[in-house]
Order: structure tokens, then sequence, then C-alpha cells
């Protein structure tokens, strides 16, 4: 079956719609954007994701082929699987599976786990007594450690191995995201390796491209 053509429905804002578009940028995917609007989601996207959030991508295949169709694939972390399944050159994920199954972990982990405590640091500071406050920046300091841990343990510059690969791609925008919003963690210094990481990351051209306004939307 010939690729599909995407379209993605995305907000520029949105760490995880961050994940999908540097997925397709380090791939070089061709792709169209749909910039949403999270107070007034587009008719498709309300008709297409039952929890109504971005990303959501529609893949569609071409008349050309005897059965042509169209699917709607909403979560990141299952968009960008299907991207890099289907559109094989640039693999994002390792050949390993035991790496494979490191990286879904990871991302497990940034989903459930980092994002949660990243959000009721960004949301919910002004509601947390000064214990839950203290235990909360105990917990951050623990994700930093374990993420410079992965990082000191990899075999390359990557979480895992030499190139990058989903797992850096779904933890980067959030991690991004923790930056910004945690001036009291800004300080890298004592994790060399995750500033290292980040500071390549940052320098990708996928980057560049996704934070381009002129090129995208
Ligand atoms: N687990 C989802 C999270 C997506 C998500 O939370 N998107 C936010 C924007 S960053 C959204 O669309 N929020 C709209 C809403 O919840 O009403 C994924 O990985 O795609």
């Amino acid at each position: 079956m010939s690729n599909p053509t995407l379209t993605l429905h995305s907000y520029r804002r949105c760490p995880f719609a961050m994940r999908v578009r540097m997925t397709l940028e380090e791939k070089q995917i061709e792709y169209t954007v749909i910039e949403e609007n999270l107070s007034e989601f587009s008719k498709e996207l309300l008709e297409a994701h039952p929890q109504a959030r971005v990303p959501l991508l529609i893949a569609h295949w071409a008349p050309s082929e005897s059965s042509p169709h169209s699917m709607a694939i909403y979560e990141s972390s299952i968009i960008t699987e299907f991207v890099d399944e289907t559109f094989t050159d640039k693999p994002l994920m390792p050949k390993d599976a035991g790496d494979r199954a490191k990286v879904r972990l990871l991302t497990y982990w940034c989903d459930q786990i980092f994002k949660p405590d990243l959000d009721l640091y960004k949301y919910e500071l002004k509601n947390l007594t000064s214990e839950e406050f203290a235990q909360l920046r105990v917990r951050l300091n623990s994700h930093l450690r374990k993420i410079e841990t992965e990082l000191s343990e990899s075999q390359g510059n990557f979480l895992i191995g030499q190139s990058i690969t989903l797992a850096d791609i779904h933890l980067f925008p959030l991690f991004r995201q923790f930056k910004r919003a945690t001036p009291v963690f800004s300080d890298l210094s004592h994790y060399s390796q995750l500033n290292h990481w980040l500071e390549s990351i940052l320098a990708r051209p996928s980057f560049e491209r996704v934070m381009n306004k002129n090129l995208k939307v």
C-alpha cells in the first residue's frame, strides 16, 4: 500500500502536538497542519476524537488503492509510532525489542508521572500546602535525576544510544515546558548530560522547523 497523505490537527503550544510535528520533521514527511483553537475545536476534530484533543492525525490513502480510506489517529505516542512504522525511512524506534520497550516505558513515565507533577507546578501551585509543595520539589528533583541517570547509562548522546528515538521526541517537549515553567529548576549545571541533551535537541533542524511560524501553519 502506498503511503498516506497526512493532515495534523495541532495547536502550536501543545507539547503533545509538538511530539508529532517533530517526528514528521525528523522523518522529513510532508503534511498539512490545521491549527486548532482549543476553546473552539473544528467540527472534524470533534467528530473524530472521543476526548476532543489535539493532536489528531488524519491519514488518507490514495483513491487509486483498491480500498481507499481515511483513518483518524489520536494520542501523541500512538500517532508517532504509526508515522514511524508507516514511513520506514529514518526510523525513530530502535531495532532491539528491549530498547523499544524502553522507549514505551520512558513515554509511560513522561505521561503518567512527570507530566502530572509538571502540571501541579504549573497550574496548582497556589493551592498547595507548604508540605505538598515541599514534596513536589523533592519529586521534581528526583525526575531530573532520573533523566540524568538515563542519559548517563545510555551508550550515546540520546536516551537510547547514538541516534534520536521517539523516547527523546516524547520527553523533549515536556521537558522544555518544565524548564520554562519552573525557574527554580532552570539551572541545570548539576545535570551535565541533561543540559547537553537539551541543547542538542534545541539545535536540531526539526525543532527549528516546528518553531518557525512561516514554514508551517
Ligand atoms: N494524552 C494526550 C494529551 C493531549 C492533550 O492533553 N492535549 C491538550 C492540549 S496540550 C488538549 O487538546 N486539551 C484540550 C482539552 O482538554 O479540552 C496525547 O498524548 O495526545
